[in-house]
């Protein structure tokens, strides 16, 4: 895409972006509600800017999301062969319209995702975070053209959905967040605005229940989970994999399965089972559990995803989501040969709860620091030397939240990042962009009103209110 149209701020950015010849000025009220035209057309084809027919080099579900813009003197229109591409299309062009710079006559953009899987997986175990933040954070995925929200919902620290067959876990284990902060729940009427939303945006809700590790709440809250019969007690550190379902427990059976009715009732197409970090499960159980719990999940209809540690006992149609890149991908390279679907999460680049600088009072360091340049500059086919770039479902950017106690404190390590995660997951790479996409934050930025943001180095983030008002050094 030409530099000039950077000023637009459009992130992600955009397969093609042109002027028609011809038209001269702009378009000089492209915000006046009769100006937008849309429709739906099955038959809409898609043309590169030299007229190609690129229809059929697309993926059918990326037929269904491609649009086109044009804009001409009395209309814009925006088409494409589905509901889910004309919102596509319509949010482009809101971006465009609201950039404050002139739009010239004959514009064309036309543009699809290169990867269907674009998500973000947060945490609201570690600290809770409420249905009203959670709608806040699907209404930033939308901006940045995400698909996917997966929700943590079960871990050491804390339990945080309603299972009505189990009301201890609420009553036991949804009070206690790292550190002794304050938990929380979602109630059933949290959980219905949250898919409503989500729906609203063509957001899928992905939900986590973890298992077989990270389950000390769920031990803690019900007595058939313990093999022993001992309880133990709660836990609100930052240590992970020393928790652990046990086989041989008399309850472990039927809570996997009443937990994954449970999760396919709020999920769209897919459930996260976890599978990561059994440090204390023996080989045996952990094999019998994953597949129990991946069977289940496929017994109610829905899609299963579950870490990459899990990965030998995943299905053909089933998805794994690689997060440590350091770990052995042999594992990851024989499932997506099996017809598995990958995706890539590495802790380096989409991980937004490392620092961004080891100056940085929130977050973690175990991948090291993460500035915006990093989440940004990546292609995914590069992760797992040898698999098929048709393995790659997408790209989903993670955040834990051990050390994130606030929702300024979550925008603060989401954004910027998040922006950049999104357009790897959108146009298919990073690589070579980071000039244009310094560009294009700091414009899109403009749009972020009083939401908390880091202001990674390199680009020149719109001033700060308090800017305006300097503390004028005295000699
Ligand atoms: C790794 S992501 C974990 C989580 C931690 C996170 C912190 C994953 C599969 N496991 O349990 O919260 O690191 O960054």
């Amino acid at each position: 895409m030409k530099s000039t149209y950077d000023s637009f701020g459009l992130v992600p950015r955009p397969r093609y972006i042109w002027e028609e010849g011809g038209a001269t000025g702009s378009v000089s009220q492209p915000s006046s509600p009769g100006y937008l035209l849309t429709a739906i057309d099955s038959d809409w084809r898609f043309h590169g800017p030299d007229g190609s027919d690129q229809t059929d080099d697309l993926a059918p579900w990326q037929r269904d999301e491609a649009f086109s813009i044009t804009c001409d003197a009395d209309h814009v229109r925006v088409t494409a062969r589905t509901q889910q591409g004309v919102s596509h299309g319509i949010r482009r062009w809101t971006a465009i319209a609201t950039s404050g710079r002139p739009i010239p006559l004959g514009l064309h953009v036309m543009d699809f995702p290169h990867y269907a899987w674009r998500g973000l997986s947060l945490d609201i175990v570690r600290h809770f975070f409420g249905a009203e933040d959670i709608i806040r954070i699907l209404t930033i995925e939308s901006t940045f053209g995400m698909n996917v929200l997966h929700l943590h919902l079960s871990d050491d620290q804390g339990w945080r959905i309603p299972v009505p067959e189990y009301p201890e876990l609420i009553s036991e284990s949804s009070h206690t967040a790292v550190g002794g902060d304050p938990g929380g729940h979602l109630t059933p009427p949290d959980i219905a605005a949250v898919l409503a939303h989500a729906r609203s945006l063509g957001i899928a809700i992905v939900p986590e229940v973890d298992v077989p590790g990270h389950v000390n709440a769920a031990k803690h809250a019900v007595r058939g989970l313990n093999a022993s019969g001992e309880i133990p007690e709660e836990y609100t550190g930052i240590e992970v994999g020393f928790s652990t379902l046990e086989l041989a427990a008399p309850e472990t059976e039927a809570f996997l399965e009443t937990v994954a009715e449970v999760l396919a009732a709020m999920s769209d197409e897919a459930v996260h089972i976890g599978g990561d970090e059994c440090h204390v499960t023996p080989p045996e159980d952990f094999a019998a559990l994953v597949s129990m719990m991946a069977n289940n999940v496929r017994g109610q209809g829905r899609k299963v995803v579950a870490w990459q540690e899990a990965a030998d006992y995943l299905l053909p149609g089933d998805y794994a989501q690689l997060w440590d890149e350091r770990l052995d991908m042999a594992p990851l390279k024989d499932a997506a040969s099996r017809g598995v679907s990958l995706i890539m999460s590495p802790g380096s680049r989409v991980y937004l709860d490392m620092k961004y600088s080891l100056d940085e009072e929130i977050g973690l360091q175990w991948m090291g620091t993460t500035e915006l340049r990093q989440s940004l500059e990546w292609d995914p086919t590069d992760l797992i030397p040898g698999v098929s770039a048709d393995s790659i479902a997408g790209v989903e950017a993670a955040v834990f939240t051990e050390t994130i106690r606030s929702f300024d404190d979550l925008t603060y390590m989401l954004l910027p990042r998040l922006a950049a995660v999104a357009e790897v997951a959108w146009a298919g790479s990073g690589i070579g962009q980071w000039d244009s996409f310094a560009t294009r934050i700091a414009q899109n930025a403009t749009r972020w009103g009083t939401i908390t943001f880091h202001r990674s180095p390199g680009v020149s983030w719109p001033r700060l209110e308090s800017d305006s008002c300097p503390i004028v050094p005295i000699d």
